[in-house]
């Protein structure tokens, strides 16, 4: 079994955080370090280290995270100017939380992906 980080005691709400939604596969509450105006995370229910350890039977879950993110964006009020929704895997992606977790970001122009090197 792969090991627990803090979101699963969000998820179980033995932790408090700011919560959005809740359904049968995925959790959505807000980042506690926003880069932008709206930050949320978007997270599987079951304990999925990193993308890199998605099985096909994973398949509903993820697809959940994509079209809560179109649901939370819309009631964000971020729908129409745009977000970035990002998943970070493992140390190159600067990933730091051991649990998959999908980024929504908007509110603000966030300007080009990701900086080339100098
Ligand atoms: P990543 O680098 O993709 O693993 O991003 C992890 C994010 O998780 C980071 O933006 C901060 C957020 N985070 C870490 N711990 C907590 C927490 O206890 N509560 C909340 N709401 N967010 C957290």
């Amino acid at each position: 079994m792969p090991e627990e980080t803090i979101f699963s005691k969000i998820i179980s709400r033995e932790i408090p955080s700011e919560l959005l939604y809740q359904d049968d596969l995925v959790t959505v509450f807000r980042d506690i370090n926003p880069v932008a105006p709206t930050h949320v995370l978007i997270v599987p229910n079951k304990l999925i280290p990193t993308i890199d350890d998605v099985e096909p039977e994973d398949e509903p879950a993820l697809g959940r995270m994509i079209t809560v993110a179109k649901k939370i964006a819309r009631e964000e009020g971020i729908a129409e100017d745009g977000y970035r929704l990002i998943i970070n895997c493992r140390e190159h992606g600067n990933q730091e939380v051991m649990h998959i977790h999908m980024h929504l970001i908007g509110g603000r122009a966030l300007g080009g992906m990701i900086k080339r090197p100098a």
